[in-house]
């Protein structure tokens, strides 16, 4: 990688002048983490702009996910799928319970609803599906195989941050959803995450279980861990959120470009927009198939990596294909998600990306 690079993604940034006025007054207060004033302050903004009752905010999307799975009380098997980041399946991990992986759709990458009930067993206690790349799942129907089967639902929505179903905003759907806030994220905290819940119980559950299970210095009713986000980072989040709509705006104007360069390109499949949906643009994957393109994922990457461009390959491996696991899963159940994962390459965009640099990337994969 050199300086010129075009990486796959690189993080928005407020005005360096509003950053350092934001942080200012910490020289004075001293207040720097605990759910600080700024922490409570981005809470609020978030709320209204993600359009949801409650937020609890983290140090990192990841710890989000494994404390929901605790503040849920969660055992046994999770439903969930293999074509995400790592962070998914390793949250059901470390909570010692047991990832069983359901295939994805075709079309959009999210989960296959017709198949989760045929992996419940009675140790099921959930399902943890993934808006992969911003796309939505079939929230209805997993809504109704919850309620069927007594289930509860987390959502990885760590890549659908401000995703609309038609007027509904993605984070009040299932039991709880997990937004990342990571600086490669549509939106950021530098590090961070957050969980939106519509059921105001869960707030002390999460506030102490970031604490380390601790409600007062001399009170420690949980086992908790450390996952406060702190007022620097919460800092940097009041700030970004005052420019997401035009930074989302920014993104959309390069997804269109590469849209309107590569669709109908015999061999490159694209992932079509879904119906009814207010999209953040966060990722542009794209399947080549060698036989009809006569390249494919790895040589594309390739010869973008030989003109500085660092596309990556979200999400290969399979997460049930991890070292880690080494002999737990069996990759062929999920034979769609295999296919993707072997062919799919998750081209640069962000909100800096330029028309000209798509353009660039473009003329390189169809030369
Ligand atoms: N669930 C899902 C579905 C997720 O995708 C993620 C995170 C999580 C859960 C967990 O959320 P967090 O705990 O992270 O909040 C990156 C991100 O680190 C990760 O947040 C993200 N998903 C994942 C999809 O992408 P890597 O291993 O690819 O990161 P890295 O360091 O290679 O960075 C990617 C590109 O960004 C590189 O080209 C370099 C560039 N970059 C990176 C950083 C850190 C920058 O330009 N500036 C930077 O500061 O995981």
């Amino acid at each position: 990688m050199n300086l010129k690079s075009i990486l796959v993604v690189r993080p928005s940034m407020p005005p360096y002048e509003e950053y350092i006025r934001e942080i200012k007054d910490l020289w004075n207060s001293r207040w720097l983490t605990h759910s600080g004033p700024k922490h409570q302050a981005l809470e609020k903004k978030l709320c209204e702009y993600l359009d949801v009752n409650n937020i609890a905010l983290f140090a990192n999307g990841h710890l989000a996910l494994e404390l929901a799975i605790d503040a849920l009380g969660l055992s046994g098997e999770i439903i969930t799928t293999p074509f995400t980041f790592a962070s998914t399946t390793q949250a059901i991990v470390r909570n010692r319970l047991t990832p069983v992986f359901c295939d994805i759709n075709e079309d959009d990458y999210t989960i296959d609803v017709s198949k989760i009930e045929a992996l419940i067993t009675e140790k099921t206690s959930a399902i943890m599906p993934v808006h992969v790349y911003g796309n939505v799942c079939d929230v209805d129907r997993i809504d109704a195989i919850a309620k069927k089967y007594n289930l509860k639902v987390i959502y990885d929505a760590a890549h659908a941050f401000g995703v609309k179903i038609k007027d509904k905003a993605i984070g009040n759907f299932g039991d709880m959803s997990m937004f990342s806030f990571h600086a490669t994220k549509v939106f950021h905290t530098v590090e961070g995450g957050g969980l939106t819940y519509s059921n105001s119980k869960y707030s002390p559950v999460l506030a102490r279980l970031r604490q380390f299970g601790m409600v007062g210095p001399e009170s420690v009713p949980t086992i908790g861990t450390n996952a406060k986000m702190t007022e620097i980072h919460a800092a940097m989040g009041l700030c970004n959120l005052r420019h997401i709509d035009e930074e989302i705006a920014k993104r959309g104007l390069a997804m269109h470009r590469y849209r309107e360069l590569l669709s109908g390109v015999k061999g490159l499949t694209l992932c079509d927009p879904q119906k009814n949906i207010s999209p953040n643009y966060s990722y542009f994957p794209v399947l080549f198939n060698k036989k009809e393109f006569g390249m494919n994922r790895d040589e594309v990457a390739a010869l973008l990596e030989k003109n500085n461009v660092l596309a990556r390959k979200y999400f290969y491996p399979l997460t049930n294909n991890f070292e880690a696991y080494e002999g737990m899963f069996e990759l062929q159940k999920t034979p769609v998600a295999m296919r993707i994962a072997d062919n799919v390459l998750t081209l640069p965009l962000y909100a800096d990306l330029t028309v000209k640099d798509v353009d660039m990337i473009c003329k390189i994969i169809l030369q």
